[in-house]
């Protein structure tokens, strides 16, 4: 017999039930837990002694993290998946149902299916304690919540509040969830389990909680009648659609199983959810994101580097350079590690300015209620700068931000050397500068490691780590563990120049702008890339990066990988009226007061050319996609990623290839190394050279590999 998750023991009437589900660290609603919660409850409602039920986690910072969804990649089939989530909705059916009252203490991640249970029972406390979230993040996994998530939600919070929190897949903190009527109460840890037990023991004596209808008039307007919420759900598709462009039918699905509730009832949305969830656990898109889940869980444990050394704790970090790097690190690193920053740059003025920056990352928190006032200050308070390096002997880290420059960034170097610690640990965020170089200079270059941030830093969550030729394995594990607490996805990459993701991007920015002198216009080229699901298209990228940063770095690139990498001379001359993008106001695209206008004609005069709509839609996107394929794969045969996984979650992090292909790697495997082979070749013909398919996907053709197996 396999141990049990669930056990309860009586209390004054009370059952108390803990679910603790042996030997895994989150507690998740699989096949088996199932069949015990309708056992558990059934014994439940016989029992005469049992008045009420009082639920808890057993896990120390966890409630229920959701359904099982490794059962989910078993599913082969849309009835197999529909069966799965009815057999759900029936046990929550039951507990809803339940005529005992059931109250719940919620502790850590309440999420998913996990939610939806809690929605089931008769009442909810919840701790205020960070850890504890609660939300359905089903859509960012291709599904929709489907336990009742859809049907439960809304009639408890108003429909526009749970449309908010579905169709997005958003988590919420347990203070947002209990402002928005999600949980009955919110108390600090300790008492959870008094409170919750008071509220089983009050509504086993009759008592019931009186919610206020939720939504006030407004809700009642829009919410509340068939006219209003048909208004409500249009507006809702349309940005679903302005959002998803088509590419992700799950927050589609969600409105349809919502909508349907609503007009119908309860059995008939819970019917629909189940329908839908059948379809949509088993496609393609589903399929991609619930490898992403499992990929950066994976690398949440991975340090990059065999049997990894223990890293060193960091209290206090040191900055150099405050522009807008610098000081995005340290407002982040403060907000997010919460640790001692202490900021250097050559003049006080610039201290100054990066220190008002950093403040601002603290202050954003602030201003969407993420921390407290209290905190709030506790974590200014960390912050202190100077144009000296006084305060730097005592830090474990220090991440360089100046200027994109060798002879600069060795310079740094070795100054902090002189002023550090023995173990102090130094960091280069360099974008394409190799991390052996630049330690060339080093009286200790085992300490010396690469750590390529993106820009915006408080945004953007990859890290990519680089180790240099002496680094050793603890500073690796050191920088890595320093960017997890930086909320940061770390890979850890090989120091080639542009390492990873300056490495995919330079084919593909350069091929924008071959475009652009072969008459595509700017807004079509940055459309076909959106169409193909990035965010942004790379003339957009590029404006947002800075023009000149991207020449330069462009420069390295082709110095190290020759012709390849040759940039068109379209960058080169804007870079040389001043034309940046976004920061100096005006790139490819015009910028008035921090807001993107439209594509700038005269772009297309100072390159000397006229968009002469030439160029199909299909070649503008094959071009610039098979640019960025061929480099990943070339960069993977030269080991730049320790695996497919991390190249693919590279992209999707960094650069945002879009989620629901996979990652660049994942989407070859898709195309077939044998057709993106022959479609290289084609391109070559056309194009040059730049597009000969490379050694690996050549063999993989030729062998029938692939880079997944
Ligand atoms: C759902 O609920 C559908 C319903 O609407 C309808 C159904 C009827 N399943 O992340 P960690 C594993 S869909 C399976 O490192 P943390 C994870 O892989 C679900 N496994 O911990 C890892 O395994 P391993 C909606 C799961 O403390 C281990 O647990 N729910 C699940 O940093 C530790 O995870 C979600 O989307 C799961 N549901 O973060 C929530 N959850 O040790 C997904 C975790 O073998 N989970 N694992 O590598 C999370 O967001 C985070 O794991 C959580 C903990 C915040 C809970």
């Amino acid at each position: 017999m396999p141990a049990r998750a669930l056990n309860w023991a009586l209390h004054d009437g009370i059952a108390v039930v803990t679910l603790d589900l042996p030997g895994e660290p989150v507690n998740k609603i699989s096949r088996a837990v199932k069949d015990e919660f309708n056992a558990t409850f059934a014994t439940l409602e016989r029992d005469p002694a049992v008045r009420a039920v009082a639920f808890f986690s057993g896990k120390p910072d966890n409630f229920i993290a959701g359904a099982d969804i490794e059962e989910f990649v078993r599913l082969t089939s849309a009835p197999e998946a529909e069966r799965l989530v009815a057999d759900g909705q029936e046990m929550l059916d039951r507990v809803a149902r339940c005529t005992k009252p059931v109250a719940v203490g919620i502790h850590g991640a309440c999420l998913g299916g996990g939610f939806e249970f809690a929605l089931a029972c008769h009442y909810r406390v919840a701790t205020d304690h960070p850890k504890t979230q609660l939300g359905l993040p089903e859509v960012q996994l291709g599904i929709l919540p489907a336990a009742g998530g859809c049907q439960r939600l809304p009639r408890l919070v108003g429909m526009r509040a749970a449309l908010d929190m579905i169709l997005a897949g958003k988590v919420e903190h347990a203070q947002r969830a209990f402002r928005a009527g999600m949980v009955d109460e919110l108390v600090p840890p300790p008492i959870l389990k008094d409170v919750t037990l008071a509220a089983a023991t009050r509504m086993a004596g009759g008592w019931r909680p009186r919610r206020r209808r939720p939504g006030g008039v407004m809700g009642w307007l829009l919410d509340g009648n068939p006219l209003g919420r048909r208004l409500v759900f249009r507006m809702a598709r349309r940005q679903v659609l302005e959002q998803t462009r088509g590419n992700y039918p799950a927050p589609l699905a969600a409105l349809e199983a919502v909508a349907t509730g609503l007009a119908h009832g309860i059995p008939a949305g819970s019917k629909r959810e189940a329908e839908l969830f059948g379809r949509l656990a088993v496609t393609d898109v589903s399929r991609k994101l619930v490898q992403i889940f499992f990929a950066t869980t994976q690398l949440k444990k991975d340090f990059g580097v065999p049997d990894p050394p223990p890293p060193v704790e960091v209290h206090r970090l040191g900055i150099v350079g405050t522009g807008f790097m610098g000081s995005g690190i340290a407002g982040t690193a403060v907000t997010q590690a919460v640790v001692d920053v202490r900021l250097k740059d050559a003049d006080l003025a610039r201290v100054a300015q990066g220190l008002r920056a950093a403040r601002e990352i603290v202050d954003d928190r602030l201003r969407r209620r993420r921390i407290t006032k209290h905190e709030h200050q506790r974590l200014v308070a960390l912050l202190s700068g100077g144009d000296g390096y006084v305060g730097f002997r005592r830090a474990e880290l220090v991440i360089e931000a100046v200027f994109e420059d060798l002879t600069v960034k060795q310079r740094v170097l070795r100054e902090i050397e002189a002023v550090v610690g023995e173990r102090a640990v130094f960091a280069s965020n360099t974008s394409t500068i190799p991390i052996t170089r630049i330690a060339a200079v080093a009286a200790r270059p085992e300490r010396v490691i690469g750590m390529h941030f993106f820009s915006p830093v408080p945004r953007m969550p990859l890290l990519e780590v680089i180790p240099g030729e002496h680094t050793a394995p603890w500073a690796v594990s050191t920088a890595v563990s320093f960017g997890r607490r930086m909320g940061k996805t770390a890979i850890v990459v090989r120091d080639r120049p542009g390492f990873w993701i300056n490495r995919i991007l330079g084919p593909y920015m350069n091929e924008a702008a071959h475009l652009l002198l072969a008459g595509a216009a700017i807004e079509e080229i940055d459309r076909q890339m959106v169409r193909f699901g990035f965010p942004v298209g790379p003339l957009t990228l590029l404006d947002e990066v800075g023009l000149d940063v991207a020449e330069k770095a462009g420069g390295v690139l082709h110095a190290a990988f020759g012709e390849r990498f040759a940039p068109p001379p379209a960058v080169a001359s804007l870079v040389r009226v001043g034309r940046f993008g976004r920061k100096a106001g005006q790139g490819f695209y015009r910028y008035a007061r921090g807001k993107k206008g439209g594509a700038d004609p005269a772009v297309y005069e100072l390159i000397g050319i006229r968009p002469n709509g030439g160029l199909r839609p299909a070649e503008i996107l094959q071009r610039l996609v098979f640019a960025m394929l061929n480099e990943a794969a070339r960069a993977v045969g030269e080991g730049v990623v320790r695996s497919s996984r991390d190249g693919d979650i590279g992209a999707i992090f960094g650069i945002g290839f879009p989620p629901f292909r996979g990652g660049p790697l994942r989407h070859l495997d898709d195309l077939g190394a044998a057709r993106a082979v022959s479609e290289l070749e084609r391109l070559a013909e056309r194009c040059g050279p730049r597009f000969v398919p490379c050694d690996v996907l050549r063999e993989q053709a030729s062998r029938g590999t692939r880079f997944y197996p």
